[in-house]
């Protein structure tokens, strides 16, 4: 049995994630958890909120609410949605936890011993008309390496170079639009990542099979201008992790906080010790200490990719940099971005489908299957409403919908809602079994390596497979003459039913459900042998016509949820 660590990039508190945040690294990262538990595989399954930084502070603000308090509100929130997701997370941690405090105060301490950590005197923006420095996203201006004129001062969403707010043009306050900002003297801790850029360098090296646009990110920071740049690791802000070499004070360092970017992945390792802390385990150090079996672990994350530089070298930097046996990343899969309808999912202008709203019209697992089945992979992806509809209604409900329904019913009026007994299958029968082994080995293939649009499309291509030979066996003519070979297709396809309920069950685990519910089987073992799996409902079994496993997305519906969605959210 093999054992997979898996984490999903952390989303921010500042409020629910639109449906291209979702396909960028939860959505695809619970396909990959529910894969390799299907295949009998051990798995821990982590996600949590990230809330530290200026976006929890400048979204609390703009509630009206204490930071603490809101991100508590919305970390339930996020939570329920992603329940609403069918998110399997083993667990949704909290980056404000207590062992995150401790964990990144500890890093904190031993790169400090390590000498990897320098104290800078810097300059840092402040705003007289806010009182405040603005750190981060608290500054916008126009990025100096792209021209884009929304940069944010920590990094450039366009071309996903991250920033100094003191390198912006043009820079203005978040808070209250003021230009006249000007430069103070503070002290800031940097991580010094150039000290370790070799180190860096030959470990993303002897990454095997990493995806492209995974390693061209690295290399390209790694090697941008003079190389790989020291990064600040703190700043002025209220909320956050206090500044601590370990358990000590760190002297100039009083009211300071840590930069989000550098606790929030440590996260990753604290949210498998809250995981513990809430009786759902009893040993983290055997996922994240090589010294305590780790080493036997594969560990794979999920991210969009804008995400990729703090994954391939900050977060690496922090865990080489402190010499201990922690387990760094076997695979980071990141993803492009998911365009909505001709142009940017917005959260400000609240323009696209946000997670939330996904649900109040459709159940997710039609949501899940359209945003894997495209998945921004090679390239950035675009949802639109006409393309959602029509991959509903034909994949899931011409194709697969429709094959359960026609099989059960058909059964149900010809020989009652039992496994029917009587009759040989033939060689149209035998050519079904070899090629949905064929497809199931494929499928296998794409789910192992984390492709996630090959898998949609093999899955497709089994569902197909089987409408297309009842198309042609057509039991419903057989049985006019030959009333035992239409017995035994029908057997068969009711198998295939089962079959196709278990290999879906990582994209759409309602749909699965539901059908195993109306086989009446709870056997949800995975194919390993497809044509052993394909006679696992005996005759005689019985079971009932399942209820429409997925209904057609109308007209009306799709030009109504179009202008709904627009823009604009309240
Ligand atoms: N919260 C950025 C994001 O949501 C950030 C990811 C942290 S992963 C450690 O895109
Ligand atoms: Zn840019």
């Amino acid at each position: 049995m093999a054992r997979h660590l898996i984490t999903s990039a952390i989303p921010y508190i500042n409020g629910i994630k639109h449906l291209g945040n979702l396909v960028g690294s939860q959505l695809p990262a619970d396909l990959f958890a529910r894969y390799q538990r299907a295949r009998g595989n051990e798995v821990l399954f982590l996600c949590a909120t990230d809330e530290h930084g200026t976006p929890a502070e400048l979204a609390a603000a703009k509630a009206g609410k204490p930071v603490a308090e809101y991100c508590a509100e919305m970390h339930e929130v996020q939570s329920k949605i992603a329940e609403g997701f069918r998110l399997s997370f083993d667990h949704f941690g909290r980056s404000s936890s207590p062992q995150n405090h401790k964990l990144t105060q500890h890093f904190a301490g031993v790169l400090a011993e390590r000498g990897l950590i320098r104290e800078v005197s810097e300059t840092q923006m402040y705003s007289p008309t806010d009182g405040r420095y603005l750190p981060d996203r608290y500054i916008e201006g126009t990025c100096p390496n792209c021209g884009f004129e929304d940069a944010r001062g920590d990094q450039c969403d366009n071309c996903t170079k991250q920033l100094d707010p003191v390198e912006l043009i043009n820079p203005r306050s978040v808070i209250s639009g003021a230009t006249d900002l000007e430069m103070r003297e503070t002290k800031h801790l940097y991580l010094c990542q150039s000290q370790m850029k070799d180190q860096l360098e030959s470990w993303i090296d002897t990454r095997e099979g990493w995806p492209v646009l995974t390693t061209s990110i690295a290399k390209k920071w790694l090697n941008d201008g003079d190389g790989l740049q020291d990064r600040g690791i703190t700043r002025d802000l209220d909320w956050g992790i206090p500044v601590k070499k370990g358990e000590e004070d760190w002297p100039g360092m009083e009211g300071k906080v840590f930069y989000v970017w550098f606790d929030a992945p440590i996260e990753y390792i604290a949210c498998a010790q809250e995981w513990v802390d809430a009786g759902k385990g009893d040993d983290w150090t055997r996922w994240w200490r090589t010294d305590k079996g780790a080493e036997d672990v594969t560990y794979t994350q999920f991210m969009g990719k804008d995400n990729v530089p703090f994954h391939t070298l900050s977060f690496p930097a922090t865990i080489l940099g402190s010499g201990e046996p922690w387990k760094l990343v076997d695979y980071i899969k990141s993803f492009n971005y998911l365009n909505y309808d001709g142009g940017q999912f917005s959260t400000s202008r609240g323009r696209g489908v946000f997670m939330d709203q996904a649900l109040e019209i459709l159940p997710a697992d039609y949501w899940r299957w359209w945003l894997l089945s495209h998945a921004p992979e090679s390239s950035d992806a675009e949802f639109t409403w006409e393309n959602f509809q029509s991959s509903v209604n034909k994949d899931l409900a011409d194709v697969l919908g429709n094959f359960a329904s026609r099989v059960t019913k058909f059964c149900r009026s010809k020989f009652g809602e039992v496994v029917p007994e009587d009759g040989r299958t033939g060689e149209r029968e035998a050519q079904l079994v070899a090629d949905l082994t064929a497809k199931v080995r494929e499928y296998e293939e794409h789910m192992a390596h984390a492709e996630v649009r090959k898998s949609a499309t093999a899955l497709r291509a089994a569902w197909v497979l089987g409408n297309e030979y009842l198309q042609d066996a057509a039991p419903w003519s057989t049985f006019k003459t030959d009333p035992e070979t239409a017995a035994a297709q029908i057997r068969l396809a009711l198998n295939v039913i089962r079959l196709y309920a278990v290999i879906s069950q990582p994209f759409i685990p309602d749909a699965s459900a539901q059908l195993l519910q109306a086989l009446k089987t709870d056997d949800d073992s995975w194919p390993d042998d497809v044509p052993a799996a394909l006679t696992s409902l005996p005759a005689g079994h019985a079971f009932t016509v399942p209820d429409v496993t997925f209904r057609k997305i109308t007209d009306d519906e799709r030009e109504d949820w179009q202008a709904r969605f627009a823009g604009k959210r309240d």
